[in-house]
């Protein structure tokens, strides 16, 4: 059942949990689809037209349904207080204790998740509204003597695994929801108020991806590599107040003083014809669009003289389209994308001679599969880049899409290394100059420790 519903692997150890009542949920909806949908039909067949010409008013007088009731009753009472309760009871009251746990404090905001870390102290420094600004979007006082060694990330929570989290979830401005789906926590961020949030990670987000290793296959990719014909220029009549969806130019256009009205590649919309025609062109070079976007360039491609225009892997956008066609090129042996750039080779690969050529860990951009297929190889074993992410669960803007964190759990030890590394990184940044200072004081360094981790 846990496969069929396709839940994301889980790396929490209240996980199995949670699953296992959504699980039980399901098993329970079926019963009554199924039990319903009988109903339904039965009724249908049953009390038909044809066989009861007169209502009958007395109704059904059999039991049985009073008793299937209270059956479904019975069990959604038990599912809420044997499973549910107890599982909710846990994540809301039995909170880890601070000095056993890692304690983070998030700030949602349109449309970043910052993460606040104590530093080694354990103490979060003072913030305050006022002290705001792009270099410190969680407001951090500096003066503060308990904020002299906190550091922040944008969109990255690192967390070592086997230890309680305890998360204090805020917001800036509209309400959000922190979803980390591959350790089954989602909670509201409300504005004003301090939410505890906790969870205990049980396995590093390197174990789970390479749970969730699966082959992909090279060989499917190389036979989409086909000639692609591309457009052609024609001259093309264009009337007052009427648009040429789906074309673009194919050179630039002059008005009698000279200035260009449409550039090349710019499309004929209602609004440039009027230009055009206004400024008394009649005629128009153009091509249709080519929508192309997704094909990728199998072969170097040149004018004649040598010059290139678009370079093995290179995407044919319009952009490039309109270079080739300009060149009089009319076909392109090109490959349909794979789109699998958010995953990762989990295998080193070599050619049948012995070179290596990708490695574990490299990106499945198109260029990297290009080599893999010319290389021969049919299949290899690939996973999610980031299996392990922060989505915002609350539609809270236009960029809400936008708002995509990473969680990395980590060993203990690469924890605590990285978590040295940004504290120290935050000191020697808001290090008072040195007194014998000769006034050449080193600037402190903008990419500090809270924006580097940015996406
Ligand atoms: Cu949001």
């Amino acid at each position: 059942m846990e496969q069929f519903l396709g839940l994301p692997p889980d790396g929490s150890a209240h996980g199995p949990a949670i699953d296992g009542l959504i699980v039980l949920v399901h098993w329970l909806m079926i019963v009554l689809f199924i039990g319903w949908g009988t109903f339904y039909v039965t009724t249908l067949i049953r009390f038909r037209k044809s066989k009861n010409p007169k209502a009958n008013y007395g109704g059904v007088k059999s039991h049985f349904s009073t008793y299937a009731e209270a059956g479904v009753l019975l069990v959604e009472i038990s599912l809420l207080v044997l499973f549910s309760i107890p599982l909710w009871s846990k994540r809301v009251d039995a909170f880890p204790a601070e000095n056993e746990a890692t304690v983070v404090r998030i700030v949602a905001e349109q449309f970043a998740w910052n993460v606040h870390y104590p530093g080694k102290d354990g103490i979060f420094g003072r913030t305050s509204i006022s002290l705001i600004d792009a270099d410190n979007p969680l407001g951090i006082d500096r003066t503060d003597p308990n904020a002299k060694d906190d550091f922040t990330t944008i969109n990255q929570l690192n967390l070592p695994v086997d230890k309680p989290v305890l998360i204090r979830l805020t917001t800036k401005d509209v309400i959000h929801s922190l979803n980390l789906p591959a350790f089954r926590v989602k909670q509201d961020a409300i504005p004003g108020m301090l939410i505890p949030v906790w969870f205990t990670p049980v396995k590093t987000t390197d174990q789970i991806r390479e749970e969730m290793r699966r082959p992909f296959s090279v060989a499917s990719a190389a036979k989409r590599i086909k000639k692609v014909t591309l457009p052609t220029t024609s001259m093309m009549t264009i009337v007052k107040g009427a648009s040429r969806s789906g074309e673009m130019a194919m050179q630039d256009y002059t008005d009698t003083t000279g200035v260009t009205v449409v550039a090349k590649g710019d499309m004929l919309t209602g609004e440039t014809v009027e230009k055009l025609t206004t400024a008394g062109i009649k005629e128009v070079a153009s091509r249709s669009m080519a929508k192309m976007e997704n094909y990728f360039s199998m072969e170097d491609v040149t004018t004649p003289s040598g010059e290139q225009i678009v370079a093995k892997n290179d995407a044919l956008t319009e952009d490039n389209v309109t270079k080739l066609v300009a060149a009089g090129i009319k076909e392109v042996t090109a490959r349909a994308g794979s789109n699998m750039d958010i995953f990762v080779l989990m295998e080193d690969v070599s050619a049948k001679s012995g070179t290596q050529i990708a490695a574990k860990g490299d990106a499945l951009g198109e260029d990297v599969i290009t080599k893999l297929s010319e290389a021969g190889i049919d299949q290899i074993v690939v996973a999610p880049a980031t299996p392990t992410e922060i989505a915002c669960a609350q539609l809270c803007g236009l960029g809400h899409y936008r708002m995509r964190g990473y969680v990395t759990v980590q060993t203990q030890d690469a924890f605590t290394q990285w978590y040295n590394d940004q504290e120290a990184a935050v000191l020697a940044q808001f290090a008072p100059p040195p007194a014998d200072s000769s006034g050449a004081v080193a600037p402190a360094d903008t990419t500090s420790a809270t924006r580097e981790s940015a996406h």
